[in-house]
């Protein structure tokens, strides 16, 4: 299920259909979630509304403008997945979209700000399903110029199910590290332990963190955490929904850069 905020009066609700019908993407005022207006999607199937990420007002109406995945969208090939823009009160841009049949490029997406400093934001759009299951996640101007892919380790691992930013520039307001998860990763012959990768605004890998036992899809929901001492970096969170221990389903493991630190269990 997608939410964003539009500004700090609106939520985003997304309503991503079924085979029959274009996804949508409901705008409703807080806090009475009355909806105010509706943003359809184009083509039947497309699933647009998937995943929304919210952004500043992009083309100065005075409106908080919003980035919109449509996973299941037709492009020069069928269902390879698209990422929308919205200018103005209504008007959608398709800024990118998968490159084959079944990418789900759009599945995920990440406001991150300029990284590139040009004045132009970019945006992290996730295919989990792309090259063999493997996935790829692009990092793309809203220019729809594509700045970098980075494809999965492993055909299977589903890199970019899930993403978070989890480091910011705060001065110039942009993303410098991103938290990416591949639930299918495998770990020494165990399939679909998981696994989240730390990566850099330039795509470039800092650190992983692996699963360590079988089903377990380690990084299927990924969160930046709280920090624990003052001035360090946030914690990271990967959360392994699939882990049992015969009481508890589900757990939330916190990590520090480089060292585990707790896990919680969730009853
Ligand atoms: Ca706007
Ligand atoms: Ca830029």
């Amino acid at each position: 299920m997608a939410l964003a905020l539009r500004g700090n009066k609106e939520l985003a609700i997304g309503a991503p259909g079924h085979k029959q019908i274009p996804g949508a993407v409901y705008i409703t005022s807080l806090p009475d979630l009355r909806v105010t207006s509706i943003l359809k999607g184009s083509e039947i199937g497309d699933e647009f509304g998937s995943a929304i990420s919210s952004l500043e007002d992009f083309d100065g109406d005075g409106t908080t403008d919003l980035l919109i995945g449509a996973p299941n969208a037709n492009g020069k090939l069928p269902a390879v997945g698209a990422v929308y823009l919205t200018l103005g009160r209504g008007y959608l841009k398709r800024i990118g979209e998968g490159k084959e049949t079944g990418d789900r490029f759009g599945h995920t997406i990440l406001y991150t700000g300029d990284t590139s400093g040009d004045n132009i934001p970019e945006v992290l759009v996730a295919a989990p399903m792309a090259a063999k299951l493997a996935g790829e996640v692009t990092l793309l101007s809203l220019s729809g110029h594509r700045l970098w892919s980075q494809p999965g380790n492993s055909s299977g691992e589903r890199f970019g199910t899930a993403m978070a930013v989890v480091a910011t520039d705060r001065v110039r307001g942009y993303a410098t590290e991103f938290l990416i998860g591949a639930p299918g990763a495998g770990f020494m012959g165990k399939k679909n332990a998981g696994r989240g990768y730390l990566l850099s605004a330039d795509g470039e890998s800092l650190d992983f963190i692996t699963g360590q036992e079988e089903g377990l899809e380690l990084g299927s929901i990924v969160s930046e955490g709280p920090t624990f001492e003052e001035g360090g970096n946030s914690s990271l969170v990967l959360i392994s929904p699939n882990f049992f221990d015969g009481k508890y389903i589900g757990r939330s493991n916190f990590y520090l850069r480089k060292a585990k630190v707790d896990s919680q269990d969730n009853r």
